[in-house]
């Protein structure tokens, strides 16, 4: 018989040739070991409530009386919900058209994109556009929608950090563009050399591709690093130089662990330098309700900023946006309330004030620990992450240990992590997922396990390591790199 639509042979090779290893055999493994019993601490997704994180109080409070608005015609709401609760959740109700069972306009509602256009103003000083803001179903979305829109085919390139968080790289792919790598160097702390970006530039020219965009992730996931102002605008002179789009992926604005690097946008870096670059450097910036002490990855709540792009670029991304008719409505009152937080004052405020420092204190011990906790390690070194949610050691692996990998049919990093994961059931994501220089090996675990947990967790990480390395290093012939 002929094959049909849906058969294998038959399938979208673009589909075909997209990896995303956060969900990727290892995951697979970890599932199977769940169902059999064994008891799994999953750290290969960001995602903070699956690992008990309590959502906060007032925007479910908010969101619940949305979506139950009923509530507000009780003569005992008062009894049960704050009054700031109750009056924000009527504002947003009357931002919309028929409450959250209704379509909003395709780049979101009005009243919400104002608030974070507003947001953005008080974070950078700078002036910011409604029309130019699109809410999105969580940033993976919106990174989805530029890239689509961006990228021809197989000559268009897109500059993207490796190690790189993988959605940039299947997205990539899925659309039929070309990745562009460009290395982050690890013993600078995954610091960005711009000569390094001018060679890759070139060398893609060389083999007719043009690149069109840059991607920067900061602070960096997996890598956790936070881009200094100076390297920022060097950036964005080079984009200008190059005239690329950047595409500022800022979702981990607010997870920051330490004083030295603050969080800097790259929109007020550009808006500070001035003209001409301020006025033509193209610029999108993303962000979520999934990251930061929200981690509400599962209301999947995003936006993105574009600045200096044509307004025929804009009608066409709106276009596109259309054909999804909406984002998820809810979704966009958690953003609202995301940008519009509670203020000095308001009677949540304390609480709200009480349970956000207290998720990001806690991370901030948590990631100290787990870079601790890996140093500590026989033939592991690990970079401080100054931001984000991950940690990303270095596995220096012996030479029998890469044999052994290779009988096994497995990549290095992979026999790794799955040895780890059937010895103590921990699941990481290993770092081929991410991409890392030739030779080099690394594995993810996110800093989101409960802290109580997280002295065991390395303890047994400790054990697990300090055994692989005993059974597989070369005591006469091997030397630490
Ligand atoms: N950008 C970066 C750098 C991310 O790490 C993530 C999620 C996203 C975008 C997309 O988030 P949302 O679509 O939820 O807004 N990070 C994944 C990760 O590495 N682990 O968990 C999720």
């Amino acid at each position: 018989m002929a094959p049909k639509g849906l058969d294998y042979e038959l399938l979208n090779e673009n589909v075909k040739k997209v990896q995303y290893a956060v969900r990727g055999e290892l995951y697979l493994r970890a599932s199977e070991l769940q169902k059999e019993g064994k008891k799994i601490i999953f750290t290969n997704v960001g995602n903070p409530h699956a690992l008990g994180q309590k959502p906060l109080t007032f925007p479910r409070q908010v969101v619940a009386l949305c979506q139950a608005p009923f509530l507000l015609d009780d003569p005992n709401v008062g009894l049960m919900f704050p009054a700031d609760a109750i009056a924000r959740a009527k504002h947003y109700l009357s931002l919309t058209s028929g409450g959250l069972g209704a379509y909003s306009d395709s780049r979101g509602i009005p009243g919400v994109r104002k608030e974070v256009a507003d947001f953005l103003l008080r974070r950078d000083g700078y002036p910011s556009d409604p029309e130019l803001i699109f809410l999105t179903d969580g940033a993976s979305k919106g990174v989805m929608q530029i890239l689509s829109t961006i990228i021809r085919g197989p000559s268009d390139g897109i500059l993207v950090p490796v190690p790189q968080y993988p959605l940039y790289s299947a997205a990539i792919s899925l659309f039929g563009g070309t990745l562009v790598p460009y290395y982050l160097e690890e013993t600078a702390n995954w610091g960005l050399d711009v000569n390094d970006l001018r060679n890759a530039v070139s060398q893609a020219k060389s083999k007719g591709i043009t690149v069109k965009a840059m991607v920067i992730i900061n602070p960096g996931n997996p890598t956790g690093q936070c881009l200094s102002e100076a390297n920022l605008s060097e950036i964005l002179r080079f984009c200008y130089q190059e005239g690329l789009v950047l595409l500022g992926d800022e979702v981990y604005q607010q997870n920051i662990y330490q004083d030295e690097r603050p969080f800097i946008s790259s929109k007020k870096v550009l808006m500070d330098m001035g003209p001409p670059y301020s006025k033509e450097v193209q610029l999108v910036s993303f962000h979520t309700v999934s990251k930061g002490y929200w981690g509400e990855c599962g209301q999947r709540g995003g936006y993105f900023e574009m600045t200096n792009i044509p307004s025929k670029t804009v009608d066409e991304i709106y276009k596109v946006a259309s054909i999804s008719l909406s984002p998820n409505v809810p979704a966009q009152i958690f953003m609202g309330l995301m940008v519009n937080p509670l203020k000095p004052g308001d009677i949540s405020y304390e609480q709200f004030i009480r349970e956000s420092k207290g998720v990001l204190e806690s991370l901030r011990r948590r990631a100290r620990i787990m870079t601790d906790g890996f140093n500590s390690c026989r033939n592991v070194v690990c970079n401080f992450t100054e931001g984000a949610m991950y940690s990303f050691p270095q596995i220096r692996l012996p030479p029998k240990a890469i044999e052994a990998a290779k009988s096994a049919g497995k990549v290095a990093d992979v026999f790794y992590c799955l040895k780890l994961l059937e010895a103590t059931g921990i699941s990481t994501v290993p770092g081929s997922g991410f991409g890392q220089k030739e030779g080099v090996f690394h594995l993810r675990t996110t800093i989101l396990p409960a802290e109580e947990d997280m002295p065991a967790i390395m303890e047994s990480f400790k054990k697990f390591n300090d055994e692989f390395m005993e059974q597989y290093e070369d005591h006469k012939g091997y030397s630490r790199m």
